[in-house]
């Protein structure tokens, strides 16, 4: 096991020691940065048990944190902040991947190194208006790694 395989775990645990929550986040992973780059994306699977929305995230290596997706508008993709926070159906996986919806990390106070972990804060309200904070730890993935592409999936 390398020390990358070795967070990646050490972040499962911290989620899962939030299991009675009712938000889960699996899968969780952070773009890598070149040096003065100011932004970059987070991705994850999200389930919420009883539907909910994300709300806000924020994260201590970004000035601003944003929930946003891509859209095309004409023939150009653009991304924009999510409108009210984005919908969490109940029981259904909401994935955050390049081309879709992400967590924008702008601002960016360092770079963001593969073997890097980063701590994330993801704020997320139920259907009856209660916060769920969860506190996560986001592995860092190479840059060559992602998708250079916004339309080019990654797959684990
Ligand atoms: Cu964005």
């Amino acid at each position: 096991m390398n020390t990358r395989h070795a967070l990646a775990a050490a972040a499962l645990v911290l989620l899962s020691a939030s299991a009675l929550a009712q938000t889960t986040v699996k899968e969780a992973w952070i773009r890598g940065t070149v040096a003065q780059q100011k932004a970059s994306g987070m991705f994850a699977q999200i389930t919420s048990a009883q539907g909910a929305r994300l709300v806000s995230a924020a994260s201590p290596v970004a000035g601003v944190v944003e929930v946003h997706e891509m859209a095309m508008e004409g023939n150009v993709m653009k991304m924009r902040a999510v409108n009210g926070g984005l919908e969490l159906p109940a029981g259904k996986t909401v994935e955050l991947k390049p081309g879709g919806y992400h967590v924008m990390l702008m601002d960016l106070k360092q770079q963001l190194k593969p073997g890097d972990t980063v701590p994330v804060t993801l704020v997320v309200e139920g259907r009856d208006g209660r916060k769920e904070t969860l506190e996560l730890k986001v592995p860092v993935h190479p840059l060559g790694g992602a998708a250079p592409a916004p339309m080019t999936e990654h797959k684990h």
